[in-house]
């Protein structure tokens, strides 16, 4: 049989399916449901320690009609989308059009798409390429509230917010003076007002330094050039301030009490060349005090760079040597730190270097003691540095005690203890530190854990995104697509459980419990004001050059058979999808004229367009809706 081939390493133990745990996993109906041939004669429930993937095989099966536990959204680098999956099984569902041009969807060709991206005088949309690295979702009370998720552009320095009811994009913010905008992370409450329990502020941090302002002028005077560390309201997603800084930003992280924001910084050398940004041996992982920015704001102790009303405050170290009234603190941390995350328990940020072996253990309560006057170097805020692998980059964290750090060089996922590691530091010779290591294939970036941002992370499974599938897949060219690896790390143990493709190139994905995701089923025809409520409102509608074609569809047809125009004109189509069964969406594509785009049930889009071709242009639904959804068709005839 197959399953005795040598590569039939992942059918078996999808198909010979042991019962083992499966009883107290705590796995809600999605896994429950195994019904493989092993199910039955269910083996003992195997000790955390012995765990392999054969033995906990039914808890990872996701049956055909069964669903998922979990969703993971990635970012997908310069491929400028977000992806949706679910875990454990890995299906990809969903690719969410953000800064790249989706023709399916429309994005970046329909008018409301334009309006969210941003469109030049002529119409065009502004940006259509883009690199999100980093995707964080809001919060209530310390976890994910389900309402919208934050994302980030590297390059054309945006950032967009993602409605989760709809899963769509729904704002773009321009950030003001920086480039290379990397690291982004949502409050969690607010620093002074205890009522508000949930994400009021999005932080961005900028990684390449430019003249301030990057107008012309003091473009070869780069011991001058600057970064800006951003904050963005979450509803109205305008720009509320931003801090001037010494040294570069990169990943942001923040606590749990939305006292502070929290930013590596690889190159504190402020360089410009990539041999000059490691020289020093130690970085620094730069705090922000979000209360008494704020408060300097409030001041008005601010400045302004170039057109931007964007208030500054000055956030370097030599106007911030006081501790008591700092805006900011450096914690000295060792060579070109990467990320930097925070402990479920709201305790600990670990920062991990790429160039030394060790991650960095910083408490949250001496930051905050150093800001009060308590604590004579921001340095003594550091509790651990132990030494894990080579090339450590992001750590993720199980709620037991334990944060996993991927080993970019050693390829290399490592389980160390929390309190190991604190009390090794103290001069514990025999803390045991490093728990565990898991060979990843091949070149970990993230690592991320179940609900791992969060006070509910519940330490079941760690996902490690791998640079580099090599070998993992069947090839497909040059380009080998990136793996995904499911580990569980509900044992003492880590266990691979399996890989899956990405298409390049996620950076950074969070694990969401689906209770928690509440997706919209239809749309409400009121959400869109230029809605045609009925087929009779249908028609074509001329205002000089300028002609607005109305019509409606229902499967399978368009309320308008055809429509006349005339070359010259400037068309603009206004499509409603009356149609209110979930799912049943319709397309619309016109012959040689770039048109593309979908209406789901109960959505209105329009796009605008010239026409100036004489001749008939078939237009049809793209979107497969009917059984007569080849002959859902319409004709657009342009008169001479
Ligand atoms: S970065 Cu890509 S692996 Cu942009 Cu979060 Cu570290
Ligand atoms: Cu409507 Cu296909
Ligand atoms: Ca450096």
């Amino acid at each position: 049989p197959l399953d005795d081939q040598p590569h039939a390493g992942r059918r078996r133990f999808l198909n010979r399916a042991a019962f083992a745990g499966l009883a107290g996993a705590g796995l809600s109906v999605g896994l429950a449901a195994c019904k493989q041939d092993g199910a039955a004669t269910a083996a003992p429930a195997a000790t955390p320690a012995a765990a392999t993937p054969a033995a906990h095989g039914g808890e990872y099966t996701v049956a055909p009609g069964q669903l998922d536990t979990y969703y993971m959204f990635s970012s997908a680098g310069h491929a400028g989308d977000v992806r949706v999956f679910g875990l454990p099984s890995g299906r990809e569902f969903k690719r969410i059009p953000v800064f790249n041009t989706d023709c399916m969807v429309g994005w970046g060709i329909t008018n409301e798409s334009k309006a969210i991206i941003g469109t030049n005088p002529d119409g065009s949309v502004k940006y259509d390429t883009g690199d999100t690295h980093h995707l964080h979702p809001s919060y209530t009370d310390g976890t994910y509230d389900g309402k919208y998720l934050f994302v980030n552009d590297k390059i054309n320095c945006r950032l967009a917010r993602v409605r989760l009811d709809t899963m769509e994009c729904d704002r773009i913010t321009q950030l003001p003076n920086i480039q290379g905008f990397h690291g982004t992370f949502p409050d969690k409450r607010d620093p002074v007002d205890s009522s508000i329990n949930h994400t009021t502020r999005v932080f961005c941090g900028s990684e390449f330094s430019i003249p301030l302002p990057n107008l012309g002028k003091g473009l070869d005077d780069e011991a001058a050039y600057r970064s800006l560390f951003t904050c963005v309201d979450a509803e109205s997603m305008e720009v509320r301030w931003q801090v001037l800084i010494d040294g570069n930003c990169e990943l942001v992280a923040t606590s749990y009490d939305g006292k502070l924001a929290a930013t590596t910084q690889y190159n504190t050398e402020m360089a410009t060349k990539y041999e000059e940004m490691m020289s020093l041996e130690w970085d620094t992982c730069l705090f922000f005090n979000v209360a008494r920015i704020e408060e300097a704001v409030k001041a008005g102790k601010v400045r302004y760079y170039g057109d931007s009303k964007v208030p500054v405050v000055d956030g370097t170290k030599a106007a911030n040597a006081e501790p008591k009234s700092a805006l900011t603190c450096y914690v000295p941390i060792p060579k070109n730190p990467h990320g930097v995350n925070i402990s479920p328990d709201g305790k600990y940020y670990a920062c991990a270097g790429k160039l030394s072996p060790s991650a960095s253990l910083i408490a949250h309560e001496l930051v905050l003691k150093w800001f009060d006057g308590e604590l004579k170097e921001p340095r003594e805020a550091v509790v651990a540095e132990p030494e894990i692998g080579l090339g450590p980059l992001h750590t993720a964290f199980d709620n037991r005690g334990n944060a996993y750090t991927t080993l970019f060089l050693d390829s290399q996922m490592v389980k160390w203890s929390i309190e190991g590691a604190i009390k090794a530091y103290q001069g514990d010779k025999n803390a045991p530190v490093v728990l565990d290591r898991l060979d990843v294939h091949y070149q970990p970036g993230h690592g991320f854990t179940s609900m791992g941002e969060t006070r509910e992370c519940d330490g079941r499974f760690l996902v490690s995104d791998n640079k580099f599938s090599k070998d993992r897949f069947l090839p497909v060219g040059p380009l080998h697509p990136e793996t995904s690896q499911l580990i569980d790390i509900s044992g003492a143990k880590m266990t691979l459980v399996h890989d899956n493709p990405v298409a390049s190139e996620p950076h950074d994905s969070i694990i969401i419990r689906r209770d928690i995701i509440k997706p919209l089923q239809i749309y409400n025809l009121d959400d869109f004001p230029n809605a045609v409520r009925d087929a009779k409102e249908s028609g074509v509608f001329r205002d000089g050059r300028k002609v607005t074609v109305k019509l409606v569809s229902q499967a399978p047809a368009f309320s308008l058979r055809e429509f006349r125009v005339k070359k010259g004109d400037e068309v603009t189509i206004i499509l409603t999808n009356l149609d209110k069964v979930e799912d049943l969406t319709h397309g619309f594509a016109i012959q040689r004229h770039n048109i593309n785009f979908i209406v789901n049930p109960q959505e209105t889009k329009s796009v605008t367009f010239k026409v100036d071709r004489p001749g008939i242009y078939w237009c049809y639904c793209t979107h497969f809706c009917h059984a007569l959804h080849m002959e859902m068709r319409t004709r657009m005839i342009v008169e001479a």
